[in-house]
């Protein structure tokens, strides 16, 4: 639990303002100590967390507190799961045997242990850099690699194609540009925006900047997330970037990706995919973007 004054100190929103978002809003219902001080959950400080970038963006505080609260009671904040991840070793060992049912099994385990964001974030990805570095020590071959992450590949468009869309809100385009194929990452932030009700068109990987030109204008796309995940493509991402920014009506463009950081005039997101897809759907919901 967290008292006023570390809630101010994590959120940089001053104490008064946490007070009269609590009594003008009920965003927030903190418990008392016996002392009658104000005590925060963690769920509570992330509502306030919320709710202080909206207002840094601009967004008026009404709309903040509305989007704060329809969140908070949305699926994905609720239910953690509680069953334990496979063990580390599990996922290369699959990968090594190529067995399908055991790399299926060790996939399906891992997927009923938490909700899918902590998965991706805790479990998925590290396993996919281990196997990178099983494949850069010899102890992994492409076979294994490719075949690890074709059943990854099929885990989690599952766990996407589950994901209920809701009917009103805006499209946003997620996929690489020309000559990336490195889409495991942006599947799942895929699926962690998806789960959020937002109507996410994949469109994968490697796609020419024309094309996805084409597509923003036929969806009518509010935004688009693409990922740059090595120097190499970091030349056709910004060209893409550029293209997706000048059409008309504008779109706003996200960028994910260990070389997110060198492509100017985007939003950049944070690396872990369950917390990007959080963000933008925070600033999707508010109309911030
Ligand atoms: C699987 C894999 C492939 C598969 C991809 C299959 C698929 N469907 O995606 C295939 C076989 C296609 C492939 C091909 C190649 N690969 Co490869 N691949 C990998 C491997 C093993 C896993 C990739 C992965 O999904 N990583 C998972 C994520 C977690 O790691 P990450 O990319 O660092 O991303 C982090 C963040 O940046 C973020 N993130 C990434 N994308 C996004 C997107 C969004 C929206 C957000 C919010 C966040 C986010 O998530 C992660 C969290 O930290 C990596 C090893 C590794 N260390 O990653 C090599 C690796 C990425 N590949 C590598 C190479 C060299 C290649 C090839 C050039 C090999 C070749 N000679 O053909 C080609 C290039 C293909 C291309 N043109 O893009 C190198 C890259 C080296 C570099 N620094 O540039 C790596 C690191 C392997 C190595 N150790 O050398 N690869």
């Amino acid at each position: 639990m967290y008292t006023v004054k570390q809630v101010s100190g994590l959120t940089g929103v001053a104490e008064p303002t946490l007070r009269v978002w609590e009594r003008r809003y009920g965003i927030v219902s903190p418990e008392r100590s016996p002392g009658g001080y104000r005590l925060y959950d963690d769920a509570q400080l992330a509502v306030l967390r919320d709710m202080a970038a909206l207002v840094d963006a601009g967004v008026p505080a009404s709309r903040a507190a509305a989007t704060v609260k329809e969140l908070a009671s949305s699926p994905v904040a609720e239910g953690r799961g509680t069953g334990a991840l496979p063990d580390g070793d599990e996922f290369i060992a699959a990968a090594l045997s190529l067995e399908p049912s055991v790399l299926d099994d060790v996939l399906r385990r891992a997927l009923a242990a938490a909700p899918f964001e902590e998965v991706a974030d805790q479990w998925i990805l590290p396993q996919l850099q281990r196997l990178g570095e099983a494949w850069e020590a010899g102890e992994a071959t492409v076979a294994h690699e490719h075949f690890a992450s074709g059943g990854v590949m099929r885990a989690v468009s599952a766990v996407f194609d589950a994901a209920a869309v809701s009917a009103e809100g805006p499209a946003v385009l997620v996929g690489l540009a020309e000559g990336d194929r490195h889409q495991l990452a942006l599947l799942c932030f895929a699926a962690c925006l998806r789960r959020r009700g937002v109507d996410v068109v994949y469109l994968g990987a490697d796609i020419p900047t024309e094309e996805w030109v084409s597509a923003a204008r036929r969806r009518h796309a509010r935004a688009a997330v693409l990922g740059v995940t090595r120097e190499e493509g970091i030349g056709s991402a910004r060209e893409l970037a550029d293209a997706l920014g000048s059409i008309t009506p504008p779109m706003s463009v996200w960028v994910g990706g260990s070389q997110s950081d060198a492509i100017d005039g985007v939003h950049v997101l944070p690396p872990k995919v369950s917390e990007a897809a959080a963000n933008l759907h925070l600033g999707l919901a508010a109309g911030s973007v």
